[in-house]
This record gives C-alpha cells, sequence and structure tokens, in this order.
C-alpha cells in the first residue's frame, strides 16, 4: 500500500493513552498501540468462541448458525458455557473489542491533532449495541434478555421483542429513531450526489467547484446548508438515529411493559377532549 509523504510527516510518537512508548508502532498501514493489541485479544478469542458456539450446534448453515444468550432462570447469573456462557463471554469480548477500537482512534486522533468526532461518532454506536445486550438486560434483570448472536435468530429477536410490545412503530422513541435513519440516507444521497455531480462534468469541462455546488440548491430551494453544513447535518442525524434507538429499546420493559399503543392513552384523556 503506498504511503503518502503527508503521512511519514504525522506518523508521530505520542498522544498514547495507556502504555507510553511500549506500543506506539505500526505494522505497514496499520497504528497498533496498547488498544490494538487490546482490539486483537477480544477479537479473537470473541470469534474462536463464536465458532466453538456454531460447533456445538446442529449445523453450519451460515443463515441457522446461532449463539443464544442463557435462559431466563440464570437472572444474572454467570450460566455454565454450553448454556448461554459462550453467549456472556462473547458479549464481553465484544465489548472489549468496540470499547478498545474507539479508545485507539482517540490516540490516533492525539497524534494528529485532530478533533474526536470519529471516536465520539463510533461511541454512538456502541452505545446503541451496549444498551441491547447490557445496560436492558441489567434492568430487566436477566441475561436472557440479550439478543442471540446469528443472523436469522437476531431477525427473530427483534420481531419477537417488538410483537411482545403489539405494534413497536408506535413507541415515540422508535418514531424518532427510524424518522432520523430516513433522514439521514436522504442527506447522504443529496450529499453524494452533488458531490459525484460537480466533480463529473462532460468530457473536457473542468471539475466543478462548491460555488457551483452552492447554486444548485439555491435555484432548486432557495437555500444552500453549505460543505460544511452539510457534515454537521450529517453527523447531527446519524448520531440522534444510534441515540433514539438505544432510547426506544431501553425503555421497552424497563419503563413500559404494556403495548406501546396503549402509552398514546395519555393523548386521548387531555382535559381538551372534554365537552
Ligand atoms: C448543500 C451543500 C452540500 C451538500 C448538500 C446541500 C454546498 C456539498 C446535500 C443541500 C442540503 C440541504 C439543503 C439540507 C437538506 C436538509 C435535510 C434535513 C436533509 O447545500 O452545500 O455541500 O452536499
Amino acid at each position: 500500500m503506498s504511503m503518502l509523504s503527508f503521512e511519514r510527516k504525522y506518523r508521530v510518537p505520542g498522544g498514547t493513552l495507556v502504555g507510553g512508548n511500549l506500543f506506539d508502532f505500526w505494522v505497514g498501514p496499520f497504528y497498533v498501540g496498547f488498544f490494538g493489541v487490546t482490539t486483537v485479544f477480544f477479537a479473537a478469542l470473541g470469534t474462536a468462541l463464536l465458532a466453538w458456539g456454531a460447533a456445538l450446534g446442529h449445523n453450519w448453515n451460515l443463515w441457522q448458525i446461532s449463539i443464544a444468550p442463557p435462559d431466563l432462570h440464570y437472572g444474572l447469573a454467570l450460566a455454565p458455557m454450553r448454556e448461554g456462557g459462550i453467549w456472556q463471554i462473547v458479549t464481553i469480548c465484544a465489548c472489549g473489542a468496540f470499547i478498545s477500537w474507539a479508545l485507539r482512534e482517540v490516540e490516533i486522533c492525539r497524534k494528529l491533532g485532530i478533533g474526536l468526532h470519529v471516536p465520539i461518532a463510533f461511541s454512538f454506536a456502541i452505545f446503541a449495541y451496549i444498551t441491547l445486550v447490557v445496560i436492558r438486560p441489567l434492568l430487566l434483570g436477566a441475561w436472557g434478555h440479550g439478543f442471540p448472536y446469528g443472523i436469522m435468530s437476531h431477525l427473530d429477536w427483534v420481531s419477537n421483542t417488538g410483537y411482545q410490545y403489539l405494534h413497536f412503530h408506535y413507541n415515540p422513541a422508535h418514531m424518532l429513531a427510524v424518522s432520523f435513519f430516513f433522514t439521514t440516507t436522504l442527506a447522504l444521497a443529496l450529499h453524494g450526489s452533488l458531490v459525484l455531480s460537480a466533480t463529473n462534468p462532460k468530457k473536457g469541462e473542468a471539475v466543478k467547484t462548491a460555488e457551483h455546488e452552492n447554486t444548485y440548491f439555491r435555484d432548486t430551494i432557495g437555500w444552500s446548508i453549505g460543505t460544511l453544513g452539510i457534515h454537521r447535518l450529517g453527523l447531527f442525524l446519524a448520531l440522534n438515529a444510534g441515540f433514539w434507538s438505544a432510547i426506544c429499546i431501553v425503555i421497552s420493559g424497563p419503563f413500559w411493559t404494556r403495548g406501546w399503543p396503549e402509552w398514546w392513552s395519555w393523548w386521548l384523556n387531555l382535559p381538551i377532549w372534554r365537552h
């Protein structure tokens, strides 16, 4: 892989959070660091445990492999390996690997002297995952409330959990999350298509700049958010999508146990409807 002169200039010692200079080196294009070592450790152990769990299963059909959490009667205790213990250690490995990766991103940002936007953005995705497999199971009192690690099985879990609350689309936080996901795709479609349209002129013509991009939107809707603004908007929309996803599932069970359609009775019960 080619290395730009720019990269040599910024491939600098320091900026580490843990371990001083000990792990402050690169392997090929990859920065290692203390958290590179812990990422590889957790990822390798977790993957090996998933393979073991798959070997204990009924077959090797990729769609049917599933590593399930313990039965609810184990509560918050450690379960035997074959009865959900694998899921519990895989979950620890996943949290360890994700958090290590975020902290490795922090060390790289510090080396480069750039903002921490990327690790902060990633932390929202980690927060959503940890809400599903740690925070909500803790609040409900059993690891069995986590979702199983399997392609079809995790979809079944989502469907079953949704129907447990009758109609999940009536969950107001779910409404916000879905709206943010859709708006994220709209913003990225607008942005991606706009940039490609400006950078792919007719044969023989010069590549266009932000002035053309601004003008396109001023002509169509009377306003342009700007080249920096669209990235601020994109980050805002994406972080909110992940954040409200975490909120919509953590309130389901720990804070609202009935069907979500029923939650809206507060609206029907407003005194303004009395005549
Ligand atoms: C824009 C701009 C960009 C863009 C985009 C817009 C030059 C390259 C996509 C247009 C975006 C607008 C008007 C915001 C739309 C609002 C929502 C909530 C989707 O103006 O500046 O820079 O990529």
